[in-house]
């Protein structure tokens, strides 16, 4: 299963809006015959690629899967027929399938005469899928929050400037996760600071308009200019205010209730990115389920911190984070990292 685990990781920027998925096939002496994953929407499931590469070694053996199988007709057909028909006597599988259209798949492999086995490693299996499962078991969009930062903390100098603190390999990787989210949220402060235009650029190249993310700006009081890039044609755009979202006691709009409005818009996967003031609001809010750093080796001693306040006034109740990943991007580090308490319960 750990092997599953990892193998599910393979694709996470392409993968959106559906599960990162793994799957093992054990032959029916103990070795292993195949591994699959899954890569993008519409492709095979995990279980499918890796019982292609398995071929006739999957018969009487076992398939080892992160993620209950599909016992449903979506873009491809039902896991469960195609591990019955490939002649698997045993799945096992980490993390029951929450999603109602394609439930059920253990129970269906019982009455076909599988053995089954659920709940194997499953928390640690959560928390890789925890894009995908979070917004079932809260109502609410996965958060990411993205900052690129020097060594000290800092992401801009004294004078304001931050063209560019991370190198070329590190915003090409963001524009990457910029392409796998639904949602990027920005604050009104970064909109007049710096007018970003915040759309997806993989490659150099912009998506078309339709396949950007939205653009959400929290925007209290309605100051967005209208000359500002988030107003353009390139992507979907939401100024949110308070009056439209829902402030909180201070006029602030109400993240809760923002991310809930999102939620009912379909939007599963957002992007906090710029700023501090809108980062520090979210984190507050235990509404953070993940950290990713872009973090350069420079130093500039003064100007704005990445982060501004996010609730903690003493050092025992600093918020930490539990990291689950470390990628050097040419002479950056990318830290993945996750909160240890947020709204979201990853119990399973
Ligand atoms: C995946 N990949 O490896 C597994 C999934 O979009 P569809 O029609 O292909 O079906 C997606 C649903 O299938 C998904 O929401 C989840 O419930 C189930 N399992 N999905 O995309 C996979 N095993
Ligand atoms: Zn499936």
């Amino acid at each position: 299963m750990r092997r599953a685990i990892e193998l599910s990781t393979r694709a996470s920027y392409t993968t959106p809006p559906n599960p990162d998925v793994g799957c093992v096939i054990v032959d029916a002496v103990g070795d292993v015959a195949g591994e699959g994953w899954h890569e993008h929407p519409g492709g095979p499931h995990a279980e499918v690629a890796a019982l292609r590469a398995a071929g006739s070694r999957a018969r009487g053996g076992t398939a080892v899967v992160t993620l209950e199988p599909c016992h449903h007709h979506g873009r491809t057909g039902p896991c469960t027929q195609a591990l019955v028909e490939a002649g698997i006597s045993r799945v096992v599988f980490a993390v029951p399938d929450p999603n109602p259209v394609a439930a059920g798949g253990g129970a269906a492999l019982e009455a076909s005469g599988v053995d089954v086995e659920g709940g194997v490693l499953a928390a640690e299996a959560a928390q890789v899928n925890a894009r995908w499962l979070v917004p079932f078991r809260t109502g609410r969009p996965f958060v990411v929050w993205k900052f690129a930062a020097t060594l000290d903390g800092r992401s801009a100098a004294a004078d304001g400037t931050s063209q560019w603190i991370t190198g070329g390999q590190a915003r090409a990787d963001v524009h990457q996760l910029r392409s796998a989210v639904d949602t990027v949220v920005a604050g009104i402060g970064t909109v007049l600071a710096d007018d970003p235009q915040l759309t997806a650029r993989p490659n150099g190249t912009a998506r078309p308009p339709a396949a950007q993310p939205v653009r959400v700006v929290v925007d209290s009081a309605g100051r967005t200019p209208a000359s500002a890039k988030v107003r353009d044609a390139a992507a979907p755009t939401w100024i949110a205010t308070a009056d439209e979202v829902g402030a909180t006691p201070d006029g602030r709009v109400d993240l809760v209730k923002l991310l809930a409005a999102l939620h009912e818009r379909g939007q599963r996967y957002v992007m906090v990115e710029g700023g501090p003031v809108v980062a520090g609001a979210f984190l507050r809010a235990g509404l953070v389920d993940r950290v990713v750093g872009y973090v350069a080796p420079a130093l500039l001693g003064a100007g704005a911190n990445a982060l501004a306040a996010a609730g903690v006034e003493t050092v025992d109740d600093a918020i930490r984070l539990q990291i689950t990943d470390l990628t050097v991007l040419g002479d950056d580090l990318r830290i993945t990292a996750v909160p240890r308490i947020t709204t979201a319960n990853l119990e399973v």
